[in-house]
């Protein structure tokens, strides 16, 4: 962050705001220029961008820039060394955004017990980054952020506490109550889907509309495929082109009911249709990663194997787990030493109960395969079922409960690199690790 004269390409002020989810449900939250998602800021890759932040939240504050390469005092994680910018002062992001693709920004600090802050608010909006060519045909872009709020926590079968939520939205708004996607017989629209939800995983479908998916974390896959429905991890996203070739007033919602009803939806019309909105209720989820995966399998390469194990520790009844990685919670978790240009294979070994959403800074991953069931303790030797499927590359990876998944990253942005589980409770008890190198 610069003291410069020059006056910021964007300004974004971070302040409380109260605002209606729905008919009943008004909240106040802080949010980025008085908006829920935040500004959609469109930046050209490679070309430098300087972002004022003025920060009226009450509470020392820090956005990061996530899916960016940034250098770790300006990445926007306290942890890696960005400074926290202090109560009712203003300060300066100068970047130059890459890669191209579809990243967000949002608040990076912890909510600990308080369901009300950190990532459970209001702080969280659309980056894209724009490519000198745009090669990509459309003629309409969306962008919605999916998110829940007014958590609270409640004993699961464990008697651990977990966060549930009383309301869900697209764009901070209940389904039905926000204004409708409009649209033409015959466009092609690129919609840009986010999930900024603290800690719920999602499934969106479109009713009446295959999803064509082109990107994951904002990357071209290898394969495109068309599919049913899109599962989204808290930061994952989905880029899915859709033909608009099925006249009417429809629902794009979350396929599971209850999560639809609490307000995860939003209604799409095509011009001069009108009527209730349709939905389409699916039969059964479905997703996984490898189907957009390079149609050739390829050999490992050389990679040095990192292995990450994540287990939970139950701290007793009614209060909410801690979490380790190689037995230890941030900031014990010994940082893996790493060395500049190598290429690092992460073991992600789940040992919990748990799905997690994995997150690397600064960087993104390849993955290598789909995850595989973990054997009994002490049993486990990885072999990947059908060789090591390349050309995914994510910055988020959903890492299921007992199994274990690989991905690989060469450290070609030194620094500081933050590690982390993206469930804000989990990040805030213990899961989170950093990498450095030189
Ligand atoms: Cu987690």
């Amino acid at each position: 962050m610069t003291a410069d004269a020059a006056p910021p390409d964007y300004k974004i002020e971070i302040a409380p705001v109260t605002f209606d989810l729905s008919p009943h449900r008004r909240i106040r939250t802080n949010a980025y220029n008085g908006q829920v998602p935040g500004p959609l800021l469109r930046l050209q890759e490679n070309r430098e961008v300087t972002i004022e932040v003025t920060n009226r939240g009450g509470a020392p504050e820090v956005v990061h820039w996530h899916g960016l390469a940034l250098p770790s005092d300006i990445d926007g994680a306290m942890e890696e060394g960005t400074p926290p910018i202090a109560p009712n002062t203003t300060a300066r992001y100068s970047f130059t955004p890459r890669p191209a693709g579809f990243r967000w920004y949002h608040t990076h600090t912890m909510a600990m017990g308080d369901l009300t802050r950190a990532q459970y608010g209001g702080q969280h909006g659309f980056l894209s980054i724009e490519p000198r060519q745009n090669p990509a045909r459309y003629d309409q872009e969306l962008f919605l952020a999916l998110h829940d709020w007014e958590g609270r926590l409640l004993a699961s079968d464990d008697g651990a506490m977990n966060p549930t939520y009383k309301a869900s939205t697209i764009n901070g708004k209940a389904l039905g109550f926000g204004e409708p996607l409009r649209v033409r017989q015959g466009q092609r629209v690129l919609i840009h889907i986010l999930n900024s939800s603290p800690t719920e995983t999602h499934w969106i479908a479109f009713a009446g509309h295959p999803l064509r998916v082109i990107a994951l974390d904002g990357n071209p896959v290898p394969t495109p495929q068309v599919v049913p429905m899109l599962r989204l991890a808290p930061a994952e996203r989905v880029c899915a082109l859709v033909e608009m070739n099925n006249p009417g007033v429809w629902v794009l919602g979350e396929v599971r009911k209850h999560v639809q009803a609490a307000g995860m939806g939003i209604v799409v019309e095509y011009a001069e249709r009108g009527g209730a909105p349709r939905w389409q209720q699916p039969q059964e989820l479905q997703w996984s990663y490898q189907q957009f995966a390079a149609p050739r399998a390829a050999e490992p390469g050389q990679a040095t194997v990192v292995p990450l194990v994540f287990e939970s520790k139950f701290r007793g009844h009614g209060a909410m787990e801690a979490w380790t990685i190689n037995g230890k919670s941030y900031p014990e978790v010994a940082s893996a030493p790493m060395r500049k240009g190598e290429r690092y294979r992460l073991q992600l070994i789940n040992a919990s109960q748990d799905d997690h959403p994995l997150h690397l800074h600064r960087h993104s991953f390849e993955l290598l395969g789909p995850g595989v069931p973990l054997g009994p303790a002490g049993s486990d030797s990885w072999t990947p079922p059908e060789g090591f499927s390349r050309g995914i590359m994510k910055d988020v990876v959903l890492v299921s409960a007992r199994t274990r998944a690989e991905v690989e990253f060469v450290a070609d942005n030194p620094g500081a690199t933050l590690f982390h589980c993206h469930q804000q409770n989990h990040m805030d008890l213990g899961f989170m690790m950093l990498f450095n190198y030189g």
